[in-house]
């Protein structure tokens, strides 16, 4: 089994005194998990008024997605999956885009055009080829510009992982994948879904470094991403993240996981909380207080309250706008569509 790196330990202790970061950087990390836990938890409570449609929730999960996503750059690729909608905010998707990506509304599939973030990848692991094309493409024109993909443990069981690792092995590209091992495939266990029990190891099979790391930890998960960035920025080629953590929520709003596992294991990673633990360790070195809590939870409150009015305000979606950019012409069949559902809205 490969080392877990882990700087600050479950229960807020510096646990490798020597890799903390200033003050200022710690201060950043902590807002960025505390703002993308707000959002989680808001959006939440927006699918039980009827007002988001599926969700599907990273609580827990927050040290793993803005960790990585802070380690890089607006210039920079990410390639979130629908788990990541943390990481995607962290990276500077605005909220009103993501609040209406999850209402199924065509506001949210596009992006500001200074932003290379790529929309939330449902079909499992395809993200991770694209991302290894988009690495090329900055390596071909001569950028520092770096990609960064995410996938779940299940999504490292499916083909186009492995080739996409090869593929980025075999041409030095500029990528960083993580793989956010949080135990669980919807109802299927990391265990069932693989005899393998250190997910990073397989980065050796394609010749490139892999890493594994405490996905509960931060600071851990930026500096190994930070690391990884700063490798394939400069021209050393693609690493793989493992970052161990765990689904504590349902796989999406619409999931029961009481149907197919006991709250046991929950309970243990519910106590090694990763904004708990830097919370903890802020506290113990007076770098944070109870009042700057409470103005932090003002200021994301009404950050995201604000972002809820925008998404409001976007129109409502036409029917034939499903059909729309799927392809840069459409096609005679998505034409034929088109008309039957203008007919049937006629009719
Ligand atoms: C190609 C493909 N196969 C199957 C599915 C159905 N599916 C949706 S989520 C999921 C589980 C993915 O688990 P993991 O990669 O660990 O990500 P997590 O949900 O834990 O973030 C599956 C099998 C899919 N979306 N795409
Ligand atoms: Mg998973």
């Amino acid at each position: 089994m490969s080392e877990l790196l882990q700087i600050i330990g479950p229960g807020g202790e510096a646990v490798r005194p020597e890799l903390l970061p200033e003050p200022a950087l710690l201060e950043q990390l902590y807002r960025a998990m505390r703002r993308i836990r707000h959002f989680d938890e808001r959006a939440v409570i927006l699918h039980r008024q009827g007002r988001m449609g599926v969700y599907p929730p990273f609580g827990g999960m927050e040290a793993s997605q803005a960790g990585s996503a802070l380690a890089l750059r607006r210039s920079d690729w990410l390639f979130p999956t629908y788990r990541d909608s943390g990481a995607a905010l962290t990276y500077g998707m605005p909220i009103e885009r993501c609040i209406a990506y999850w209402r199924t509304s065509p506001h949210g599939w596009s992006m500001p055009e200074d932003l290379k973030l790529l929309p939330f990848y449902v079909p499992i692991a395809t993200q991770y080829p694209h991302a290894v094309g988009a690495a090329l493409a900055e390596k071909m024109r001569g950028t520092d510009n770096v990609a960064m993909a995410f996938i779940g443990d299940g999504g490292s069981s499916e083909g186009d992982f492995h080739e996409a690792l090869n593929f980025a092995g075999a041409l030095n590209a500029p990528v960083v994948f993580m793989l956010q091992n949080n135990g669980w495939a919807i109802s299927v266990p990391t265990s069932t879904q693989t005899k393998a029990t250190d997910l990073s190891l397989r980065a050796q099979g394609y010749g490139i470094p892999g890493v594994r790391v405490d996905g509960n930890d931060i600071v851990a998960v930026y500096h190994a991403a930070l690391e990884a960035v700063t490798r394939a920025r400069s021209g050393e080629g693609p690493t793989l993240i493992e970052t161990v953590t765990y689904r504590v929520k349902p796989h999406t709003v619409s999931d029961d996981p009481g149907r197919y596992r006991t709250e046991e294991a929950t309970r243990t990673w519910l106590e090694r909380d990763p904004v708990r633990r830097l919370k903890t360790f802020l506290e113990g070195r007076g770098l944070w207080s109870e009042e700057r809590e409470v103005a932090l939870e003002a200021e994301l409150m009404a950050e995201f309250e604000q972002a809820v009015e925008r998404a409001d305000a976007f129109p409502e979606p036409e029917p034939v706008e499903i059909l729309e950019h799927v392809f840069k012409e459409p096609t005679p069949a998505l034409r034929r569509q088109r008309e039957q559902i203008l007919e049937e809205l006629r009719g």
